[in-house]
């Protein structure tokens, strides 16, 4: 269903995205693109410099095209030979994710065309993402107001990416098993079995896999473990992924589909930004393996965001998927004074982390207090609506203060 705008012109939005690595930045700019084009009714242009990584997520797309049209969203390849021949004319609202650099053309035409400037930057738990949410500063060098966009927990920041109708896709899905094994089936997945935790894993590298598996191999409760195309192979088979029969490899999944798989399953390991949030939507128990940064700058983002997911959960299951997130972002790298915790029984925390999901019928998802924050989150405004609002008000100002 397509929002209607409120204006008779549907606005037009230009988001410029640099790969940096993995699949995050073009994964949250092409669910962004296509969510802006499909439920909002803007034109939409996606510039991506790395079109190999795009293809991985999307497999409609040419690596090789100047410019392309995918899902209704034109995609401009990002380099220096050709995008001054497509990009002509700037749109109503441009968009630099994650702070890359625009091309010093682009800046140019801003100077000239004053559009709503966009910074939209990464997702944070953090309080003092509030304080520098949606506040224009001057660019100095063109002199135009510049906004940093972050998305987050609150409705004082730029919120989540929801597309509409998301939960009830996913209720719609949870709710006929034989749907989800067929789903499961087409993607080489054992079927639901009564009593059996399905945990899907995605990680970084660095991630203690070996730990892992050892501790589901020796766990009374029996555990499967549904290993994404995402996670790194070398590090896996120097875990010795193939000796262990619970261990399930899947291929990598279109967006939708990766969603199917987080619904399937009782317990989610993600990692970046955009799998922890459609975990989120998901409204299973999740581990996230946050983006590492040099000097463990980033256990403090780990942290906050833990203290909102961990807020509206029984004291016991909030301590147990506090200290197994802490324990498998530090796992190998024993730092500070949470060192203590990678020496716990990684089985009884494992048990502690799955058996409560072991309800009846555990194959719709944890107990219902594990949804309490998703659900909080999803009677927020979502991003993409909180993004127009907050362009359409800067358009207006705009045009009141000039001349
Ligand atoms: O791949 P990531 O680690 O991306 C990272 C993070 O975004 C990080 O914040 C950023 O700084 C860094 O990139 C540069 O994790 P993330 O954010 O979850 O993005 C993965 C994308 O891949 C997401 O859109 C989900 C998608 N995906 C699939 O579509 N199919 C799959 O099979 C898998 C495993 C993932």
């Amino acid at each position: 269903m397509r929002i209607k705008s409120t204006t008779s012109s549907a606005l037009s939005l230009d988001l410029f995205c640099h790969v940096i690595d993995f699949f995050g930045d073009i994964g949250v700019c092409w669910r962004l693109a296509r969510h802006l084009h499909r439920d909002f009714d803007l034109h939409v242009r996606l510039i991506v410099d790395d079109l190999s990584t795009f293809k991985r997520l999307v497999s409609a797309v040419d690596s090789t095209a100047a410019s392309q049209n995918i899902d209704g969203v034109t995609v401009l390849k990002w380099d220096q030979s050709t995008l001054r021949n497509h990009y002509q004319k700037i749109a109503d609202i441009v968009i630099e994710a994650f702070a890359c650099t625009l091309p010093d053309f682009v800046v140019d035409m801003i100077k000239s065309t004053r559009p709503v400037w966009l910074d939209l930057e990464y997702l944070s738990a953090e309080a003092w993402v509030e304080e520098c949410h949606a506040r224009p500063s001057p660019h100095p060098r063109t002199g135009v107001d510049k906004s940093l966009f972050f998305p987050g927990f609150t409705e004082q920041t730029g919120g989540l990416i929801r597309e509409p109708f998301l939960k009830s896709r996913r209720d719609a899905f949870l709710s006929d098993a034989s749907s989800q094994n067929r789903w499961r089936e087409r993607h080489g997945l054992p079927a639901i079995e009564k009593g059996t935790t399905d945990i899907s894993l995605f990680c970084y590298p660095n991630a203690p896999f070996h730990t892992l598996l050892e501790a589901i191999s020796s766990s009374k409760h029996p555990i499967r473990l549904f290993v994404t195309a995402g996670v790194d192979p070398a590090s896996l088979d120097r875990a010795g992924i193939s000796n262990y029969s619970f261990a399930y490899r899947v291929p990598f999944l279109s967006q939708e589909d990766y969603d199917h798989l987080l619904w399937t399953c009782s317990v989610n390991f993600v990692r970046g930004e955009d799998s922890l949030v459609r975990a989120l939507w998901g409204g299973k128990p999740l581990i996230w393996h946050i983006y590492p940064q040099e000097n463990a700058a980033h256990m403090a983002k780990l942290q906050a965001f833990l203290r909102r997911y961990t807020a509206n959960l029984s004291p016991d299951y909030a301590q147990a998927l506090e200290n197994f997130t802490i324990m498998w972002n530090l796992r190998g790298r024993e730092e500070g004074d949470v060192a203590s915790l990678v020496d716990q029984d990684w089985v009884s925390m494992l048990v502690g982390l799955v058996s409560p999901l072991d309800v009846p019928n555990s194959s719709v998802g944890p107990s219902l207090e594990l949804q309490a924050l998703p659900l909080n989150l999803i009677a927020q405004t979502d991003l993409g609506t909180r993004l127009i609002n907050f362009a359409r008000q800067q358009i207006d100002l705009e045009r009141r203060t000039t001349p």
